[in-house]
């Protein structure tokens, strides 16, 4: 079981700010641009919770942020104090808390300046898992005087969604008998990757939440979105395998593919696989890799059942001088393959749905 960990810090250059200003503790803050008594041009970066309350928000023109503070300060709210930014100071703060973040994981991703993923499958389960995950959180706020909200889940994508849910301070569980129940409710937006058209879009038509959207077939998204329509169609359900990594790119190299239709054909399938081994090997010489070690088979059935299966090579398959890599990589590809095709992986003789070959351990 896949136990992985979303944190993203809350109200972020706002907050390091009222950490080294305690001044501005208490009050709304705005981190941006100078908002020149309502004349000023760009944008707001960030607000702290105090502030959104007036409507001021990221993207914001700062002029408007500066309408709405005053009148807020009009009604007889505290008046907002405008910074702006300090980027080296948030940049060193995050390094810090990254330093954090990578110490208490098996596997480390960071995501964005204020954002980080943790796989932390290691601990068994849920409870351990929370456990661990609020000594993090209070290890950040006693070191950085800062808050953070946290989704924990079965994959990246769940983990995502999670820790935005409960904003700010807040930690959200998603066990994986929980996705349905968890995602079903929510609006289509809160899926990562769909942004204000694809939402128009859908909108239009008549699906709002995750549930209706799940109500549609593979087809009819893919017919509207492309590839991102099978990503869109996993993602409803609460698919995601991807790895929490921060050199993936470096580490390792993958293909997969879901195919335009389920298949019990193992000629089929292996053809598909060695295609794969071809594109990796050239990409592997093109990106100028010697070699590989390990070589992972990712195989979903049609009920979406997901399975791994990696083999290493001791002395790993060399790309560079063994004009066999090719034939040895297929090799180990369809010996791992192979199991899905009879009981040894597959006794209920289920379809495939989609397969990827990755190569790990490159060097
Ligand atoms: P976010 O995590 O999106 O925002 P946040 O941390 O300020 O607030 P919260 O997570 O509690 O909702 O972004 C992290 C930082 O990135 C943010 O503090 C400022 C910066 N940022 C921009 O520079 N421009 C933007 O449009 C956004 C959204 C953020
Ligand atoms: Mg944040």
């Amino acid at each position: 079981m896949r136990i992985i960990v979303h944190v993203d810090m809350d109200a972020f250059y706002a907050a390091v700010e009222e950490r080294y200003n305690p001044g501005l503790r208490n009050c709304p803050v705005v981190v941006g641009a100078d908002p020149k008594d309502g004349r000023g041009r760009g944008v707001v970066t960030t607000a702290n919770y105090m502030a959104r309350r007036f409507g001021i928000h990221s993207a914001l023109p700062i002029s408007h942020a500066w309408r709405l503070a005053e009148a807020a300060r009009k009604r007889g709210e505290p008046a907002a104090i405008f910074i702006s930014p300090n980027f080296r100071l948030y940049g060193e703060v995050s390094a810090r808390i990254m330093q954090i973040f990578e110490g208490r994981a098996d596997a480390f991703e960071e995501a964005s300046i204020d954002e980080a993923y943790l796989d932390i499958s290691s601990l068994g389960g849920f409870e351990r898992a929370v456990e661990h995950m609020m000594a993090v959180k209070n290890e950040i706020c006693e070191k950085e005087g800062l808050g953070c909200s946290i989704g924990i889940g079965p994959n990246k994508l769940i983990a995502k969604i999670a820790s935005g849910h409960k904003k700010p301070d807040g930690l959200t569980i998603v066990r994986p008998d929980e996705v349905r129940e968890f995602l079903d409710p929510l609006p289509i937006r809160a899926i990562p990757g769909v942004g204000p058209k694809s939402e128009a879009f859908l909108h239009q038509q008549n699906i709002r939440t995750v549930k209706d959207l799940g109500e549609i077939s593979e087809a009819i998204l893919t017919e509207w979105f492309g590839k991102w329509g099978q990503r869109l169609f996993e993602k409803a359900r609460g698919i995601d395998d991807s790895a929490v990594s921060n050199e993936w790119t470096r580490k390792s190299l993958g293909e997969q593919e879901t195919f335009a239709e389920d298949s019990r054909s193992p000629s089929f399938v292996t053809e598909q696989l060695y295609g794969m081994a071809e594109r990796l090997i050239s990409k592997l010489r093109e990106k100028e890799f010697l070699g590989f070690r390990t070589v992972t088979v990712t195989l979903r059935f049609s009920d979406f059942e997901t399975k791994n299966r990696s083999h290493s090579v001791k002395n790993g398959i060399r790309v560079d001088t063994d004009e066999q890599a090719l034939r040895l990589l297929k090799q180990e590809a369809l010996m791992l393959l192979l199991p899905f095709f009879d009981a040894r992986e597959n006794p209920r003789g289920k379809a495939i749905r989609l397969i990827g070959l990755r190569l790990e351990n490159l060097f």
